[in-house]
């Protein structure tokens, strides 16, 4: 993601310039910096945050160097867009939180990127609008082709794929979780089997969540927002159709990169606007929701070790996010 990030920066946000490309891997920021004309490379992350010559930081970095680095980004005096989630622990999350208050001033936008995604801009924009009268449910379904890392587990998908779809479902829905369930089919070899989660929304509603982290045919994200009058559906998102042989066939991308491209470009642009404006961008994610998206996921993977619904129970929101 750091890479495609740099990319982003040095090829479709004009105005920001690649400064520095910082790695534990020296080899591997070299390339990346060389591939994309960055000024300098670096290895420690503290200490390239603190750089003059550096106003703003992309953090791309594994899960539990992304609430650190936050911190580090805030009291340096840096906006940073920060990969999700911001932790895969809410007590941390509530530390950023308040770092970032103590300094009086918006610094955190979350890697959210599917809020910048025109499919649940059109579902936002059908509930805002009266087509499907009031939200009942809404269907998940996120799969990968297969897991991203050798170690990713059950309680992973959970952590690190699902936050996407309970923070945008939020986003939609405008609401918060109040409990959660989550179940594993058997698979017969030894990859790790989909999760299948059940939400309860404050307002009612249902939210269904299939994470499967190992569905082989392609990198798959579908959602449908049912109404009491209408209904909405994702398209699978693809330019171009093979008709041949008696069949007709679309592809699928390979993995989030590609089929996000789009939504990276915008909410990479508007991160860009958050440094030189300081403004917050509307729809980005904050470190409200990083917590609010690590909450409900601590409740999924207790659901799924003890088999039983767990309550959803938050902080209370901070005036200083409203
Ligand atoms: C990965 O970390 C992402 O953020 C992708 O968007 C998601 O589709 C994938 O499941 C995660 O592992």
């Amino acid at each position: 993601m750091g890479a495609d990030h740099a990319r982003i920066v040095a090829e479709d946000m004009p105005g920001a310039t690649l400064q520095v490309v910082c790695d534990m891997d020296a080899d591997r920021a070299k390339s990346v910096a060389d591939a994309h004309g960055a000024a300098d490379v670096a290895s420690d992350p503290e200490a390239t945050i603190a750089r003059t010559d550096v106003d703003a930081v992309i953090v791309a970095s594994p899960d539990f160097t992304h609430a650190p680095l936050s911190k580090a980004c805030i009291t340096a005096g840096k906006r940073v867009l920060c990969e999700k989630p911001l932790s895969q622990k809410s007590a941390e999350c509530i530390e950023v939180m308040q770092t970032e208050m103590a300094a009086g001033l918006r610094h955190v936008m979350l890697g959210f990127m599917r809020r910048y995604d025109q499919s649940y801009a059109e579902m936002r924009e059908a509930l805002a609008n009266g087509a499907l009268g009031r939200a009942l449910m809404m269907h998940n379904f996120h799969r990968n082709v297969e897991t991203p890392a050798a170690d990713f587990t059950g309680a992973m998908a959970i952590t690190n794929s699902a936050p996407h779809e309970f923070d945008v479902v939020r986003l939609v829905l405008r609401t918060e979780y109040a409990s959660i369930t989550a179940h594993q089919p058997r698979r017969s070899d030894a990859r790790v089997a989909p999760v299948v989660m059940v939400l309860e929304t404050t307002d009612g509603q249902l939210v269904t969540i299939e994470i499967n982290n190992n569905a082989a045919y392609g990198y798959d994200v579908r959602a449908e927002l049912v109404g009491e009058v209408g209904s909405i559906a994702m398209n699978n998102v693809a330019y171009t159709r093979t008709d041949m042989k008696l069949a007709s066939a679309t592809r699928y991308d390979a993995d989030w990169r590609g089929r996000y491209h789009e939504a990276y470009v915008s909410q990479n642009r508007a991160f860009l606007r958050f440094v030189e404006t300081g403004t917050f961008p509307e729809i980005a994610s904050s470190s409200w929701d990083g917590y609010a998206a690590a909450v409900v996921a601590e409740a999924g993977v207790r659901a799924l070790q003890s088999g039983t619904k767990q309550a959803v129970e938050m902080i209370a929101k901070p005036e200083f996010y409203a």
